[in-house]
Formats: C-alpha cells, sequence, structure tokens
C-alpha cells in the first residue's frame, strides 16, 4: 500500500458512498441529483455491478424475476429498458446497471480500482475522514456504505490448500476473461445458489465434474424463457401497479402469497398446486400456499413434494438419496432456483460426494481427499459462499465517538437500529445493513428504500440544520431483540447452521442478521420513525453545541403499531 496523500489532496464532500452497484449508483443519483450535495462513490472493482461485477463465474443469473430486478424510481428508465429473460444473466445485469450509470452520467463521480481501508470520525469537525487503498484521503459529513450483502468471499481453510497444483477459483472473484474447462477434471465445492447455478454449465464441457456436497438443497426449476413481445407491452403498461405490488408486499418480489392453507384442501388439490406451482416455476413455488413459510407441517409437505420430484429426475438410486438427504425445513436455508441441476447429475460425467458423511480431510497437490479416498482434479471450484452481511463492513476499519471501533461493538453479532445506522457511528448510513430485510426481500426494493430513507434523512437535517445523526443504544439494543422475536414465528430457525446465521463461517457470532419481520412491516416502521422526527435516533447541531434527542414514543411502541402491516415472511 502507499503511502496516504498529503492533506492538501483530501477530497472535501458532503457525501462519500462506498461501493458501486445497485445501492451505491442510486444513492448517488438521490443525493447529487435530487439534493444537490457533493457525492462522490469509491468502488474497488473497475466497473460499476457491485455483486454483479465480481460474481461472472458459468451460469451467474439472477433469481429474482428481471422486471422486478430493477429500479422503479425513474418511469423513463422503465419505459426504455427492455429485458431479455424472465431471469436475467450476470452479463446483462452488469449492461443494465451501466446503462442506469450512463443515463444519469454517474460515472464521472465514482472512483474505481479503490478499496475503502479506513474511515474515522472525527468528533470536533463532524467529518468523515476515509482513506482508500491508493493512498486517496477524502473528508466527509455524511459516509453511507453502499457495500452489499454478499460480496466479501469464503473460502474455507483446508489443509494443504496452497500445495494445490491445478489452478483454483472463487465464484465470488471469477476471472475477467473466464475459465475454460474444455476437457479438465473439475471439483466443485459447495451446492448453494451458486454451486446449482455452476454445475450444470461446468458439466457440459469438463471431462469429468466432482461436485462435493455437505449439505442437500431444495431447488425448484427456474423455467427460465425469453421474454415475448407481448409480455414486453404487457409490463410497459402496467410498471405502476407493479411498482405497487412488489413495495407493498412482504419480499419485494412480483407475487402474493396465496391465501389458502396446505391442509384446507385435498390431497389431490394440494399435488396440482404443487406441480402447477413447480411447472411455473421460480421464486414463487413458496407461495402457493400461505402457511409453507410459517407452519412446519405444512412445510413438511413441500418438503415431500420436492424430494419426490427430484427421486423421478435422478436415475442412480444413491446420488438421489444424498441429494434428497436434507437436514432442513424448506426455504429456511436461501432457497435455490435452478436449470437443469438435478438432470445434471445423469450425465456419466458427474459424481456426487457426500462430504458431510465423509469429510473432505485436505487438499493434495492433486486434488481433494475425503475421509474415503482422494479425488484428482485439474481445477478447483469454491462455491462456497460469503461471509455474509457484516465482513464487508468489518474488512474497513470503522472507527466512530472516541475512537469506538465497528469491530469491538459488533464483537458478539452486529447490532443496529433498523440495520441503517449503529449507536456511536454518526452520519454513517448502512443500506441494506445487518438488522435490514435485505436479502430476505428482491433486492432492489429494499435498496431503494433505503436509499430514499437516507435521502428524505438527510434532507430533514439540512432543513432543520442538524448537523449529525446517530442511532441511540436504546433504540438499537431494541431492534437487536425485536430481530429476535421477528425470527421465532418464521421456520428460518429450522436451519440455524444457515449464513442468516452466520453458520458458515468458523468463529463468527451466531444470530439471525437479516429482518425477518417483511419489508412491508420494514418499510412501515422506517415510515413512522421518519415521520416522528427520527424517534429512535440522537439529532443535533454540533456548531450550537446541542443535542437534541426526540422524546415521543420508543421503538417497542412502534413497533406495536405496524404490526397490523404483517404479511408472512
Ligand atoms: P451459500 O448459499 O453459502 O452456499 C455455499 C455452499 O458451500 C454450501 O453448499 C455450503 O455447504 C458449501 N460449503 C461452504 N463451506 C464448506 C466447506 N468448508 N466444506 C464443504 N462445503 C462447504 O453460497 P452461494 O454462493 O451458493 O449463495 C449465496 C447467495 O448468493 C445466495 O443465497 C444468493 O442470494 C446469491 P453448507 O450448506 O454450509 O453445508
Amino acid at each position: 500500500m502507499k503511502k496516504s496523500a498529503p492533506n492538501n489532496d483530501v477530497v472535501k464532500l458532503d457525501v462519500l458512498i462506498v461501493g458501486a452497484g445497485f445501492s451505491g449508483l442510486y444513492q448517488l443519483l438521490s443525493l447529487r441529483d435530487k439534493l444537490g450535495l457533493s457525492v462522490k462513490v469509491v468502488e474497488a472493482g473497475d466497473g460499476v455491478g457491485g455483486t454483479w461485477y465480481w460474481n461472472r463465474y458459468p451460469g451467474a443469473r439472477c433469481d429474482s424475476e428481471s422486471y422486478a430486478y430493477s429500479f422503479y424510481f425513474d418511469k423513463e428508465l422503465l419505459g426504455e429498458w427492455q429485458w431479455s429473460e424472465r431471469y436475467p444473466g450476470q452479463a446483462e445485469v452488469v449492461r443494465y446497471l451501466n446503462y442506469v450509470a450512463d443515463k444519469f452520467d454517474l460515472k464521472r463521480d465514482i472512483k474505481f480500482n479503490s478499496r475503502v481501508l479506513s474511515a474515522h470520525y472525527n468528533q470536533s469537525r463532524n467529518k468523515w475522514v476515509v482513506t482508500t487503498e491508493p493512498g486517496q484521503q477524502f473528508e466527509c459529513t455524511y459516509l453511507v456504505t453502499a457495500v452489499g450483502c454478499l460480496s466479501s468471499t469464503n473460502v474455507p481453510k483446508f489443509p494443504g490448500q496452497d500445495r494445490f497444483k491445478g489452478d483454483w477459483f472463487h465464484t465470488g472473484r471469477w476471472p475477467n476473461e473466464g475459465v475454460d474447462f474444455t476437457g479438465k477434471r473439475v471439483g466443485q465445492i459447495g451446492t448453494g445458489s451458486t454451486g446449482i447455478q455452476t454445475i450444470p454449465i461446468i458439466a457440459e464441457t469438463a471431462s469429468h465434474l466432482t461436485v462435493f456436497q455437505r449439505s442437500a438443497n431444495y431447488s425448484v426449476p427456474a423455467s427460465n424463457r425469453p421474454l415475448s413481445a407481448d409480455f414486453q407491452k404487457y409490463l410497459r403498461g402496467n410498471y405502476e401497479d407493479i411498482k405497487k405490488m412488489i413495495q407493498s408486499n412482504t419480499n419485494g418480489h412480483p407475487f402474493v402469497f396465496s391465501d389458502r392453507k396446505v391442509f384446507d384442501v385435498s390431497d389431490e388439490e394440494r399435488e396440482e398446486i404443487f406441480e402447477e406451482a413447480w411447472t411455473r416455476g421460480g421464486l414463487s413455488f413458496r407461495g402457493c400456499f400461505q402457511d409453507v413459510a410459517f407452519d412446519k407441517k405444512a412445510n413438511d409437505l413441500a418438503a415431500d413434494f420436492i424430494k419426490r420430484k427430484i427421486r423421478s429426475i435422478v436415475k442412480n438410486r444413491e446420488t438421489a438419496k444424498k441429494l434428497t438427504n436434507i437436514d432442513h425445513a424448506f426455504g429456511s436455508k436461501r432457497p435455490p432456483i435452478d436449470t437443469n441441476y438435478f438432470e445434471t447429475f445423469n450425465r456419466n460425467n458427474v459424481t456426487l460426494v457426500d462430504v458431510k458423511s465423509s469429510p473432505i480431510k485436505s487438499i493434495t497437490p492433486k486434488g481433494v481427499k475425503t475421509k474415503d479416498g482422494e479425488y484428482e482434479v485439474d481445477i478447483l471450484v469454491f462455491a462456497t459462499g460469503f461471509d455474509a452481511m457484516t465482513r464487508a463492513l468489518l474488512n474497513i476499519d470503522i472507527q466512530g465517538r472516541d475512537g469506538l471501533k465497528l469491530r469491538d461493538v459488533w464483537e458478539d453479532g452486529p447490532k443496529t437500529f433498523l440495520g441503517l445506522q449503529v449507536a456511536g457511528f454518526p452520519n454513517l448510513f448502512t443500506i441494506t445493513g445487518p438488522g435490514s430485510p435485505s436479502v430476505l426481500c428482491n433486492m432492489p426494493v429494499p435498496i431503494e428504500q433505503h436509499v430514499e430513507w437516507i435521502q428524505d434523512c438527510i434532507s430533514y437535517m439540512k432543513k432543520n440544520k442538524i448537523s449529525f445523526i446517530e442511532a441511540t443504544e436504546g433504540s438499537m439494543e431494541k431492534w437487536v431483540e425485536h430481530i429476535d422475536e421477528v425470527v421465532n414465528e418464521t421456520l428460518f430457525i429450522h436451519a440455524k447452521n444457515s449464513w442468516y446465521y452466520g453458520a458458515n463461517i468458523p468463529g463468527k457470532p451466531r444470530g439471525f442478521m437479516p429482518y425477518a419481520g417483511g419489508m412491508a412491516r420494514y418499510r412501515a416502521i422506517c415510515n413512522d420513525v421518519a415521520n416522528q422526527n427520527y424517534v429512535g435516533f440522537k439529532l443535533g447541531d454540533t456548531d450550537r453545541g446541542k443535542t437534541y434527542t426526540p422524546p415521543k414514543i420508543s421503538v417497542d411502541i412502534l413497533v406495536e403499531d405496524v404490526m397490523a402491516n404483517r404479511q408472512g415472511i
């Protein structure tokens, strides 16, 4: 790392945003063009896209429907952009984000190839001082992190890994130029949403693919297809209704959960409904009954249906047994959708190795050694996920009031108020931070909500001559309690080994990180907080030495007030 730039090179700004994915781009536009502030974005990659910039692995595809995986803040943009498929591939999402960045002339304010190392709050000047890897310094009043929830990769540390003679890649840091698997023996570790996407594609060209599965997973067909001209026409005429739907329902996806319950219908009728949902494909499968996501007995029937489907697809009985030996409730871990995943195990160049019963002991120079033997491979693919939701923030040395370190505050797990702020870190906003619905939703929906909430908040501060805002300790503690309360009403508690709980990273504190109370309820709470002059936050004016904490009502009462908006997970 080079030395920091001399002081006279410090870039002074109203706002610095970290990250140029969906969140960073829209936040830049919102604060620069709508509020007229001086704003820059710093981005580690050399292009826009965030998680989509890095995740270029074969088969990378969004599991939200394209027309909902879009910005809805600008009518013209909605009218101009046409998605080509039901589920957009990685390259198309990156094209879309470039289109947005160019349309709104955002790139001139983005500093690429620039990774934030530290961000320290200077209390006497009420400024954040931010240092980046090329040694650039920024000084800003507001610091907004738009670093994504799934951006810091998890590469497990197996003994002997550095002695491996072949090439290895993590799906979340895929080389720009791609990887040629033709005629190669490939080993892949991981069968989460990512692994389920890569496996069918790698199998097409590899001489042999060995899949190392630790946990078997449910998956429903994506039924991906080109969007027809008729559907495109329908979209153009109905964006307002779609917007209303995705912004008012529980998970930001363009479907509503059915009212009917699993046991309200006959066995035959239930089978038909599951069958129809399976054929339609995609994430809406879980919405075909109202109680699949809440009631374990209802969930068991959905799980049983999927397992029967897997058995009907996979010809080898042993392989089918490994694939259906699933240890969690359907949807309690992120439910993948796929294209030919289970079918791929019928190929004679694909082998499934169960590394739960026969764990990986080491990586050898030639391949992967499990308890039962060694598998020689030329290329090793780690589809092993992310240190989700916290690592990207903790990788930055963030220090708030009196040198308070975020790493210390989060030592036992992340704590925030609304996922938006942490007590002790004034004017630091964390878009889709832990404690917000984020990964449980179609991401652009919570992103737009956070960006607009932050814009309104800063606008309110300017109008009222308030120079800092900071979550109070009390509201943060109450929010953390509330996160636990709501998750206990869901089936997520049946998969405490998921990355939602931080369980995929050895030594990471365990606790459910996203907010499971539903986007509708969350939005209502955020609106109430803002409408009540930012109850739960401490606001003040450093120039006049005044600090003001809105009295009003406490957060737990507020939460009860909006419980009525609850709509499932
Ligand atoms: P996930 O969902 O965290 O999946 C990672 C996979 O890697 C999963 O099958 C893990 O098994 C496996 N894994 C992780 N560490 C190991 C070790 N040490 N040994 C064997 N297997 C391991 O990440 P994805 O990238 O698939 O998806 C993340 C999100 O990105 C997804 O939800 C979408 O939103 C996009 P495990 O299940 O932990 O036993």
